[in-house]
């Protein structure tokens, strides 16, 4: 890894591109991933790389959805495995979820080598591998269309972290719940999610690691209420007008 000066002012953000070029090297990454990480930074950007109020409130109806949920499953494609593994293993452990790889550019090799690395980071087991216990949904139009039997075919809430596309709509079709975690307030996947996080994943999953751990405590219907009081659509609008006033702001 290339050695980044602590005193540098985009530190942080040359660090977590540090970490997709890595993962692109170790074969994690499809070069294709750069580029779609270069479209979250470019959001990130604007809202001024951190947590925005609206983020906090979709983390926490996130945490309360994937606490209620029976059958949980986070799916990893290769920038979710470069930039954070050891917090999608983590969130798996503390809500009982299965983690699934599942790619856009469908690779046996990268699916493998995915898993391998997610069980470097303590992952116990990881799905999506291999065809054994493969099944397709027919309505997705992409390489996520391959799915685990165990995993995402079986899921009643599916975790869907850095992707637009077609996939989420599907899913919904089929009558999952999706949770979203994307940069991109206006992507097809943060408009048909339920529930849409947006913020850097390198923020977003730690803040719903801590939040899963403090509304554990939390009795099922104080937990559903928080679900059925959040307004993705109210939500992301709020996000589009952050980024726009920010903007004018700039422009001043
Ligand atoms: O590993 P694969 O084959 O499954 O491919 C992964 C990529 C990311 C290449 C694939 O899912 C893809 O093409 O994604 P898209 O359609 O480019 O969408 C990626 C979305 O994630 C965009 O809306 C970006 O704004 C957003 N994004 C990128 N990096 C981050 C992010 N959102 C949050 N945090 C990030 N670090």
């Amino acid at each position: 890894m290339s050695k980044i000066s602590s005193e540098h002012p985009r530190v942080e953000s040359l660090r977590i591109r540090e970490l997709l070029v890595e993962g692109f090297k170790a074969g994690l990454v499809v070069s294709e991933g750069l580029a779609a990480h270069g479209r979250g930074e470019a959001f990130d950007y604007i809202i001024g790389e951190k947590t925005a109020e609206q983020a906090k409130k979709a983390v926490e109806a996130a945490a309360a959805m994937l606490l209620t949920a029976k059958r949980p499953v986070i799916s990893v494609n290769g920038n979710v495995a470069a930039l954070v593994p050891d917090e999608v293993v983590k969130l798996a452990d503390s809500i009982g979820a299965k983690l699934e790889v599942n790619l856009f550019n469908g690779s046996a090799e990268r699916e493998a080598r995915i898993a391998e690395y997610l069980r470097e980071h303590s992952a116990k087991e990881v799905f999506g591998i291999g065809e054994k216990f493969s099944t397709r949904i027919e309505e997705i139009h992409s390489d996520r269309r391959k799915v685990d039997k165990r995993g995402i075919a079986a899921a009643d809430v599916v975790l869907v972290p850095l992707e637009d596309g077609d996939r989420t709509e599907a899913l919904k079709k089929i009558g999952k719940k999706v949770i979203a975690i994307d940069m991109n307030p206006m992507s097809r996947t943060a408009r048909a999610a339920d529930i849409t996080i947006v913020d850097n994943i390198i923020r977003a999953l730690p803040r719903l690691v801590m939040a899963v751990r403090r509304l554990s405590r939390f009795d099922r219907v104080r937990l559903h209420k928080i679900v059925d009081d959040f307004d993705n659509t109210k939500n992301l609008k709020a996000m589009v007008e952050l980024i726009s006033k920010r903007l004018k702001n700039i422009s001043r």
